[in-house]
């Protein structure tokens, strides 16, 4: 059943409420657990690309005049629809992307989620009346849909992070383009059955297939296309800012490198089994991932053996056999390629392994790209592994002696995403909570994201949010009214 789910996508686009043949250059996707292939996309064409755009633009009115209710039922629908396939689509997702069936289930069910959150959102949109200076006059603050959306996302996450766009901005009244990454088109064209099930009109959604510096740009060089909503790396996102060629809404999630702070008076299991989770879930792959952790002195060297432990447990598998895994593949070679080389480096400049550090041991691993969730201790700022985020499985430890240090620390970095802070101690929890410069602060938990809250990052990690009611609102242009009101005669 999921090889027929699969195969319905191979060489497709889904534009203007039809899975289309793509006429471009075919591309392999693979499996990165085994390195087979698992299917072909097709890069869009300039003219498909027109073509997408021109769908997205014809369906637009009618969209956006729908009464919310109308659009709020649809993406009821659309949720209904994904998490009652949500087990096809989970297998579809680890096949590209290599995260265990389990977890891949759970964001396609996150997804689901985040189309009924944005569902009921799309009824709660106010506008405003501000008094003027003169009782003759008022001013209406009106929402109105931005247009056109391009969404290009990034291979980690290939559900939810195209369906923070996908919802919030259908829920505002857009329509929109997705372009998925490269390692990662099938789920995108899952989603867009989806879309079809549910009843969607032709053109509100269309996914076009292909390299981001084709697809990816041409959306965002393209003079109808009036937002674009990016997911990805701080250096591509910077490209996308200095090459757009003409003033367009721009929402950029972006890279992070993530700091947790232990301090002495921290619960000190919770905090283990906190890094273990945010350290390695995913493989690491996450822009939230704790990159580097800063612990109390006086708790240093028990944090460092029992994160260890922690990470030695961790069951590495692929995530097709072992549905229930912690960890399966990564990605691509890229990202294992970075994490040796950051391992290299701070192992060179004297830190000290104390758990992984290799590709875990059998023939079924030898094709794949695995590698064992890693822990390196006695770090400090020289070491890439503490400034530069890795995006994989591998994790750097170093004491503290005094709260400035480790804040002073933890905001020596362009980036600004996630912080994670473990202290019962409620006014360490204060003032750390407010001395780290970033978007999102998780005190004694490492769930930095919820869907209610706005979601994003300061500095180098981006411009705007998602989830939260913040993330439709980046979907939205305010429109000022003023009306000047005669009073009426006999009154
Ligand atoms: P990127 O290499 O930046 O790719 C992201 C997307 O941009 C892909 O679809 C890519 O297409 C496309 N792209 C590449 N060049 C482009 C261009 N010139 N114009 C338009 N689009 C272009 O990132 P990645 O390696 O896939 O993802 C990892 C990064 O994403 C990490 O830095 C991570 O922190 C960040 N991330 C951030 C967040 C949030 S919420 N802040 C969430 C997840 C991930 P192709 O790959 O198909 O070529």
């Amino acid at each position: 059943m999921t090889g027929e789910m699969l195969s319905q996508f191979v060489g497709k686009h889904f534009v203007a409420g039809e899975f289309v043949s793509g006429e471009g250059e075919l591309v392999a996707v693979e499996n990165p657990a085994t390195t087979d292939p698992i299917g072909e996309i097709r890069i869009a064409t300039p003219a498909e690309i027109d073509r997408a755009v021109s769908a997205a633009r014809a369906a637009f009115p009618a969209w956006a005049d729908a009464p919310a209710k109308k659009r709020a039922d649809a993406l009821h629908r659309l949720g209904n629809a994904i998490a009652a396939d949500a087990d096809a689509m989970a297998t579809v997702m680890t096949l590209e992307q290599g995260k265990p069936v389990n977890e891949a289930r759970g964001e396609i069910l996150k997804l689901a989620e985040a189309c009924h959150f944005y569902a009921e959102e799309a009824v709660r949109v106010h506008g405003e009346i501000v008094p003027n200076d003169t009782t003759d006059s008022e001013s209406h603050v009106v929402r109105e849909p931005i247009g056109v959306v391009g969404a290009i996302t990034p291979w980690n996450y290939p559900a939810e992070l195209i369906g923070w766009k996908l919802c919030g901005a259908l829920a505002a009244g857009c329509t929109i383009i997705i372009k998925p990454a490269e390692l990662t088109p099938f789920t995108a064209l899952a989603i867009a059955a989806k879309v079809k099930e549910a009843g969607i009109p032709d053109g509100v959604v269309n996914v076009l297939t292909g390299s981001g510096s084709t697809v990816g740009q041409a959306l965002v060089e393209h003079p109808d296309v009036d937002k674009i909503a990016f997911t990805g790396s701080s250096s591509v996102g910077l490209h996308i800012q200095r090459t757009c060629p003409r003033i367009k809404r721009l929402s950029l999630e972006l890279g992070g490198n993530c700091p947790m702070i232990v301090t002495a008076k921290a619960d000190l299991a919770a905090a283990i089994k906190g890094a273990a989770r945010r350290s390695f879930r995913n493989n690491g792959q996450i822009c939230i991932a704790i990159n580097r952790i800063y612990v109390a002195r006086p708790v240093y060297d028990e944090f460092v053996t029992g994160l260890a432990s922690a990470a030695d447990a961790l069951t590495v598998a692929n995530g097709i056999d072992k549905p229930d895994a912690d960890v399966g593949a990564m990605a691509s070679a890229e990202p294992l390629d970075k994490t040796i080389d950051h391992l290299k480096d701070a192992l060179e400049k004297g830190a000290r392994l104390v758990a992984g550090g290799a590709r875990p041991e059998g023939e079924q691993f030898a094709r794949g790209h695995f590698f064992r969730p890693t822990v390196v201790a006695e770090c400090d700022h020289t070491m890439k592994v503490m400034t530069e985020e890795t995006f994989g499985p591998l994790v750097g430890v170093m004491p503290f002696d005094s709260l400035d240090e480790a804040v002073r620390l933890s905001n020596d970095t362009p980036y600004g995403l996630a912080s994670y802070l473990y202290t019962t101690d409620a006014s360490e929890i204060r003032y750390v909570s407010r001395k780290l410069d970033y978007g999102n602060v998780a005190v004694n938990n490492v769930d930095a994201g919820v869907m209610n809250a706005p979601y994003g990052g300061r500095k180098q990690s981006g411009v705007g949010y998602e989830h939260g009611r913040e993330g439709m609102l980046e979907y939205f242009n305010f429109k000022h009214i003023r009306i000047r009101l005669d009073q009426p005669e006999g009154l």
